[in-house]
């Protein structure tokens, strides 16, 4: 063999890689793009099939996905546009830094939204629709938190909030009205639509929004459109596991109505995303591999005749070796460090811009920054078909902020600018404000007939008005028709059944009523057998777009899988907080869609309010109607399962959500009145309120509802039975609640019989609703004094109610606790804190203490307590009752 020096070597490479380059260069004029790939494939195979291992890539380089030549033109001005996104850039930071003027620690962020403008503004410009449109429908569009800022400065810049508002950014409760911090409809409902600013929450509920936008069609609920759902996030966030945890559905459903812009300033809060590697082409690969369309936007334009000259690929190879860390180094550096370090690495390159001076080198932007650049991305988006898209968009964090905190590692918490920082911004970005005002950092808004404000104006109403807007389109139902909740009433004769099915029934005869039928939402996470739904497969289908395009194994049977494309069920397969985003999505068609839908989600009740609470604070937050129903709860009514699944305490945590009214019925009459009156309360008076439901799978005979019974199911209280001897010479109140009742009443009849004592049941439908009025009485009496004041329910329910008080529920004692200062006299609470055990029924409530016989213990030590009774009798009762007083504490074992 020929003897060749490294160098020749070298060369004779950069020969072989240069005809190689040529004859595909050849091929692609000749026969196109199409016949290239082909040929790649080709070569693929041919050389894997040679023993060539080709490492796997869901990558492609690191430059603009769509390549200048086949960008189109940008319509309208884009000078008019490069003000406007001035003014908002400068109102935003205003507003920031004057809020922080006004009260230290206020916070506000700039950084965010000055790095995200230009994704926003070429957003508000072209492409985002309004619902006063085209009779299509509004896009749906998830802001990103942490911009708020410049989608309030735009608002400003559009009449549509004026300067009290600005003023009083994060201080809402100032006269005048304010701006809550973030994207809050609980707090601003005439503006904000959905809150995304707890990280991750904002693109799952875009995921699955879209597929409701789809389900709304299929159903013929709602007209056909283009409508997009628009879901903006930071490339940090992406490590939420919401944010990425569902992107293969809208792939697998070619939910092509749908677009994630992605701000890639490769930082986060505390410094870069990846540091030591390429969050783009990571979030490219995630994408491209769950079936995306992905469009990168790295480069600004500056980049093309660079490229376009960059005929070995040295330019290309460059920009895809560089770790984020070092680019945001770059981004804080000179021109001539660029030079040196990004260019000076081959004689090649610095070659290649040898043309450019440092301050021109400094100043090439990047993909995020360039309308032009934004726009096509965009553009492509909307009019892809077949796959959701994702847009990668480079940015600088803190972009135009310079020395006050572009791109440094401090930067996302900046909301202060010095004087001399301000200065340097006004004059960056030209803003009509004097030297001598700049340290005061006015607002300012130009005159109504500005070309700018007439522009803003105008290209609004083209796309159909402002946004975000949030406008409730539905009207309300008229009514709920009462029969259809008749029979529930009535008990069942003694024949057993669970809460669970008792609700089931009701929900498949919601599902016929022809007026609320096919507004009923029924949405479960692969449950519906253990919650014996399955004939409701059969009865309305399981929602797929697609139909049913196989032969279901079950055909034969009756109650087979059936999905089809008008199905009525979202059955969500195992996703909690997907189902959540559902009901999400379903609870505020009211407002969004004008469309009264109804959603019922049933599910585990241990894997709700204990693992996607932060989604039903979102769903609070965006005042969603519907029923949650957590099933199989109750700590010692779900048998068997033990420790991760036996709940009692999300009742605990239901009580927090300000807007969430939560049951824990225990029988059938009990579900029927709270949801006919959840309907009427949320669908007929339209209340901004959400049910939480548990239910059980315990079996007994449902009684006749008491006569009278109906406010107290509602208030959270009522006497479900008294006592049959109500001059005994003892006597007791006992609480019972949910399957724990059932209990409750047999220790009531033993209690009569063998121990004398007459007691009186209370079923607590609600705890937490007790304890809110309470407060509320409380509260009012508080700065109301010298008026009569006011009574507590449960306080007036229990004025005349003699004797010891015990409750026992299937949930932690604290629910109880927290209404015991209303209550006459000292209460003793049974209750289930501690882990579960995976034990038959009876043993679990052995085990945590609350079975009717530590009911009627509970009640005879009370009363041996007060004086009413001998300790002996109380001692006699624990040995006749088989308990052990040495037994291990349940709620520390
Ligand atoms: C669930 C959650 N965790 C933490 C935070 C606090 N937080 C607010 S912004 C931020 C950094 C955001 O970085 P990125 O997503 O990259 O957005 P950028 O501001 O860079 O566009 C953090 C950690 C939050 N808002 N939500
Ligand atoms: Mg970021």
């Amino acid at each position: 063999m020929r003897h060749i020096a490294p160098k020749d070597a070298a060369e004779a490479d950069a020969v072989e890689t240069r005809e190689w380059l040529d004859s595909l260069d050849y091929v692609l004029q000749s026969g196109g793009p199409a016949k290239v790939a082909r040929l790649l494939r080709d070569l693929t195979i041919h050389a894997r099939q040679n023993g060539v291992k080709l490492p796997f890539t869901a990558n492609t380089p690191y430059i603009n996905t769509i390549p200048a030549e086949e960008q189109a033109l940008m319509p309208g001005s884009p000078d008019i546009e490069r003000r406007i996104k001035s003014l908002v850039r400068w109102n935003a930071a205003a507003m920031v830094v004057r809020a922080n003027k006004a009260e230290e620690g206020i916070g506000g962020h700039i950084s965010t939204y000055a790095s995200a403008a230009t994704l926003y503004e070429v957003g508000f410009n072209h492409f985002f629709r309004g619902h006063g449109g085209n009779g299509d429908g509004g896009d749906v569009i998830f802001f990103q938190g942490h911009a708020a800022p410049g989608i309030y400065a735009r608002a400003y810049l559009e009449g549509r909030i004026d300067e009290t508002h600005l003023e009083n950014f994060r201080r809402e409760t100032k006269p005048g009205g304010g701006l809550s911090s973030y994207p809050h409809p609980w707090l601003m409902p005439e503006f904000w639509e959905y809150p995304t600013v707890s990280m991750g929450l904002g693109p799952i509920m875009a995921i699955y929004q879209a597929r409701f936008i789809r389900y709304l069609e299929d159903r013929g609920l709602k007209r056909q459109s283009n409508a997009k759902v628009w879901a903006f996030l930071g490339d940090g966030e992406t490590d939420e596991p919401e944010a990425l945890g569902a992107i293969t559905l809208p792939a697998r459903e070619k939910l092509d109505n749908l677009i994630f812009v992605i701000n890639c300033n490769l930082q986060r809060l505390d410094g870069p995303v990846r540091g030591n590697g390429q969050i783009i082409q990571e979030l490219e690969a995630a994408f491209r591999g769950a079936g995306w369309n992905v469009i990168k936007v790295l480069w600004g334009r500056e980049w093309d005749p660079l490229l376009a000259k960059d005929r070995d690929g040295l330019l290309v190879k460059r920009m895809g070796e560089i770790v984020d860390g070092q680019y945001q180094k770059y981004a804080v550096e000179s021109g001539a460090y660029v030079r040196e370090h990004f260019w000076g690495v081959d004689p090649r390159l610095l070659d290649m811009v040898k043309h450019l001076s440092d301050d021109q080198l400094k100043k090439m932007t990047l993909g995020g920054h360039d309308p032009v650049k934004v726009y096509n991305a965009y553009k492509e988006a909307v009019v892809h078909k077949g796959s959701p898209t994702v847009i990668l968009a480079r940015t600088i964090k803190g972009y135009g902020l310079g020395e006050a905190g572009e791109g440094k590692n401090i930067t996302h918490q900046q909301k202060k600018m010095n004087e001399d920082e301000l200065r340097a911004f006004r004059t960056r970005f030209n803003i009509p404000v004097s030297d001598a005002d700049v340290a005061e950092t006015p607002f300012y808004r130009p005159p109504d007939e500005s070309m700018e404000m007439r522009y803003m104006r105008e290209r609004r109403k083209a796309l159909g008005g402002f946004v975000p807007t949030r406008k409730v389109r539905s009207e309300p139902l008229k009514t709920v028709q009462h029969e259809l909740f008749d029979e529930f009433y009535k008990g069942t004769e003694g024949r057993k059944a669970s809460t669970t099915m008792v609700f089931v029934r009701l929900l498949s005869k919601l599902l016929r009523d022809k007026d609320l039928g096919r507004l009923i939402v029924p949405i479960v996470p692969d449950e519906a057998r253990t919650f014996g739904m399955e004939a409701l497969f059969r009865q309305v289908g399981i929602y797929s777009h697609a139909g049913q395009v196989y032969e279901p194994v079950d055909m034969d049977t009756l109650l087979y899988y059936k999905e089809a494309s008008d199905g009525q069920i979202l059955e969500e397969g195992i996703t909690e907080a997907g189902s959540m985003s559902s009901f999400i999505a379903a609870g505020t068609a009211y407002a969004t869609h004008g469309v009264n839908t109804i959603p019922f989600f049933i599910y585990y009740s241990m894997f709700g309010f204990q693992r996607i609470g932060d989604l039903i604070w979102a769903a609070g937050d965006s005042r969603t109607r519907g029923f949650m129903l957590g099933g199989t709860s109750g700590r010692t009514t779900l048998a068997g399962e033990g420790l991760q699944h036996q709940d009692g305490q999300t009742h605990l945590f239901a009580m927090a959500y300000p807007n969430c009214v939560a049951y824990d019925p225990a029988f059938a009459y009990e579900i029927a009145v709270i949801i006919e009156d959840g309907i009427r309360r949320m669908y007929v008076d339209q209340e901004s309120i959400f049910y939480y439901l548990t239910v059980m799978n315990e079996q007994y005979a449902m009684p006749v509802m008491p006569d009278g019974s109906r406010e107290g199911i509602l208030k959270g209280l009522y006497r479900f039975r008294a006592t049959a001897n109500p001059n005994a010479p003892l006597r007791a109140q006992l609480f019972g609640s949910g399957a724990i009742l059932p209990e409750v009443i047999r220790a009531q009849e033993i209690l009569e019989s063998r121990y004398n004592v007459g007691a009186d049941v209370w079923s607590v439908t609600s705890y937490s609703e007790l304890y809110r009025e309470g407060h509320a009485c409380e509260r009012w009496n508080m700065l109301h004094p010298g008026e009569a004041p006011q009574v507590p329910y449960v306080t007036k329910c229990l004025k005349d109610a003699p004797g010891v008080l015990v409750a026992a529920s299937d949930y932690v004692k604290a629910l109880t606790d927290s209404i015991d200062r209303w209550l006459p006299r000292k209460i003793t609470v049974l209750g289930t804190d501690g882990y579960g055990r995976s034990e038959s029924r009876a043993c679990l409530r052995e085990f945590f203490e609350v079975d009717y016989r530590y009911v009627i213990v509970a009640t005879l030590a009370a009363l041996a307590r007060d004086g009413k009774l001998d300790p002996a009798i109380v001692q006699q009762a624990i040995k006749a009752h088989n308990l052990n007083p040495e037994k291990v504490n349940p709620a520390i074992s």
